[in-house]
């Protein structure tokens, strides 16, 4: 008989599960659905829906072999309800389950709608996290500022990577300060492991671009990994040929090369295809065995047990407001251009372009270009979160949501970023060849020819002067601003008006 139904999620695709884990093999049933709810809600880009879609249908295989009753809802399916809960609401009434096991969903408008259903409920924590939200919790409890280094030191101790005794491996915690070389001549990297899709996947493929070909990106060619062996594969290529020098180039950025030495694994981890703590041992590994030098494994395992888990943390701390908060008061409508990519800013024309090509930029490219220019033009960072979640492969609300309306935007006040992530264009041309080939100067303050991040970098100061002129970090910027004569800083507030006009409201 059968007694509970248990829901498998497209990011909960991990044989450790927690649902699985409390379920019964013979007698509970897991469900796996397509829906048009999940693939509509944010329109998201078809690399990503091919990607989910395809890794699901693998992993529903896999646990049909390991001997669970598996019932999988496809997209097409005649009877396909639409929605998980309608899905589960219908396999109960097929099936005469009425308890549910899920494991906690990434994003509190899917939990909520659990919730509401008239089903019997167990919601199990995700525990495919190195923290957990109690722990977190207790951290944060009291402290002014919840400053992702020492949160990082505690994630540090807890699982031992890079540890010697108490003491961090080569005495320091942090070796970001080797981390922050410009754009190379050339890469010794060929980029991330690419695979030729199965029949799976081409059925996957063909399904995406008959419903979702019109979204915003280029379905194909489709190279991701989209089952555990392959991601294993992918990681392992990364370690092997990239990790050595992803810590030297981690911030760099480059017109003809768009993987630098990234590791592409966000997709992977995020979905569940691989372990957190598996790429960081693996990572750890290649130190110990002195194939990659600690800064550039220090840099990469910060990220996934840094990183990673403090902006879940904070995601579910903040509660479901947090994706509608919006601290600077910024109002203005996405530019156009972030669809098209159809901009003189060359900066961000290639990361548009490539964002629709690929489904992937990588962090500075998200923080310092298309996050850089729609905080200093004042986008209301709703739309810039929507943006960011339809467009990546990589989007899930938890992660996305504190990096781009936290991080990036600075829509929750300060909560993740002690000062605005903003920068002029000399920031952009230190760190990337982007501006050799742009139709404006970035060495121009002023005039027809004048990078607009660096007018726009004044008039985001000047405009929000009350908010950040006492912030400690950001004395000599205002220091420097307020040194500059009237006639001058009249020009730069006027042309950078003059050009905001230009991207409309
Ligand atoms: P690498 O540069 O090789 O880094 C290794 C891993 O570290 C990543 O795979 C990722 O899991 C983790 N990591 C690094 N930085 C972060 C971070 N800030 N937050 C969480 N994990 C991190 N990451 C997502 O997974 N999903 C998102 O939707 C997402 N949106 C972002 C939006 C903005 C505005 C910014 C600034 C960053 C965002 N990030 C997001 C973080 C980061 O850009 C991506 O994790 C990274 O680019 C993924 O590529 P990679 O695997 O090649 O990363
Ligand atoms: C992102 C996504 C998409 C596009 N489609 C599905 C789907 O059809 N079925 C499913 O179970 N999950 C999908 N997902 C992932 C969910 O949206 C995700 O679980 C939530 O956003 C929480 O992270
Ligand atoms: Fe971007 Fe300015 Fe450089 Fe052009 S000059 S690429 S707009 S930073």
């Amino acid at each position: 008989m059968v007694s509970r139904l248990v829901l498998v999620l497209g990011d909960q695709l991990s044989e450790g599960l927690s649902a699985l884990a409390a379920a019964e093999k013979g007698s509970d049933v897991v469900v796996m659905a397509e829906v048009s709810e999940e693939a509509t809600y944010v329109q998201h880009h078809p690399k990503k829906i091919a990607f989910i879609f395809s890794a699901m249908r693998k992993f529903a295989a896999r646990l049909r072999d390991d001997g669970w009753d598996v019932r999988y809802t496809r997209l097409d399916d005649a009877e396909n309800a639409g929605s998980i809960h309608g899905e589960l609401l219908r396999r109960a009434e097929e099936t005469g389950a009425f308890e549910v096991i899920a494991t906690q969903p990434g994003e509190w408008r899917l939990i909520e709608a659990l919730e509401d259903m008239p089903l019997r409920l167990t919601m199990k924590p995700d525990t495919r996290f190195v923290s957990t939200q109690d722990e977190f919790d207790t951290w944060a409890e009291g402290r002014k500022a919840l400053r992702m280094e020492y949160f990082y030191r505690d994630m540090r101790r807890k699982t031992g990577l890079l540890m010697d005794g108490d003491d961090p491996v080569g005495g320091q915690w942090n070796y970001d300060a080797e981390n922050r070389k410009p754009a190379p001549d050339d890469i010794a990297f060929s980029g991330p492991m690419q695979f030729t899709p199965d029949e799976t996947v081409q059925e996957v493929l063909d399904l995406v671009e008959a419903r979702f070909g019109n979204s915003f990106g280029s379905l194909r060619p489709f190279w991701f990994a989209t089952d555990q062996a392959q991601a294993r594969r992918a990681l392992s290529h990364f370690i092997t040929y990239a990790l050595p020098r992803f810590g030297d180039f981690q911030d760099a950025m480059m017109n003809d090369n768009r993987f630098l030495y990234h590791a592409l694994v966000s997709p992977y981890m995020n979905v569940g295809l691989l372990d957190p703590m598996e790429v960081c041992r693996a990572a750890e590994d290649a130190y110990t065995d002195g194939h990659a030098p600690l800064n550039a494994v220090e840099g990469f395992i910060r990220q996934i047990i840094g990183w990673r888990e403090y902006v879940r943390r904070i995601y579910f701390r903040e509660g479901p407001d947090y994706t509608r908060r919006n601290a600077l008061d910024h109002q203005r409508r996405l530019p156009d251009f972030y669809w098209t990519g159809e901009t003189d800013m060359n900066c961000l024309s290639k990361a548009i372009t490539q964002t629709a090509d690929e489904a992937y930029a990588h962090h500075i490219q998200r923080l310092m270009v298309t996050g850089n220019f729609a905080l200093l033009a004042g986008v209301d960072p709703h739309e810039v979160h929507e943006w960011y979640l339809r467009v990546y492969i990589d989007a899930f609300e938890w992660v996305e949501a504190p990096n781009v309306v936290g991080m990036s935007q600075f829509a929750d006040g300060g909560i993740i970023a002690s000062k605005p992530y903003v920068s002029s264009g000399s920031y952009i041309n230190r760190m990337s060849d982007y501006c050799k080939s742009c139709r404006y100067r970035v060495q121009d303050k002023t005039g027809k020819d004048a990078c607009p991040f660096n007018l726009l970098y004044w008039h985001f100061l000047d405009r929000h002067s009350e908010t950040f002129a006492g912030n400690p970090r950001m004395n000599q910027i205002y220091a420097n601003w307020r040194r500059m004569d009237d006639g001058r800083k009249q020009t730069i507030l006027s042309e950078a008006e003059a050009f905001l006009e230009t991207l409309g409201a």
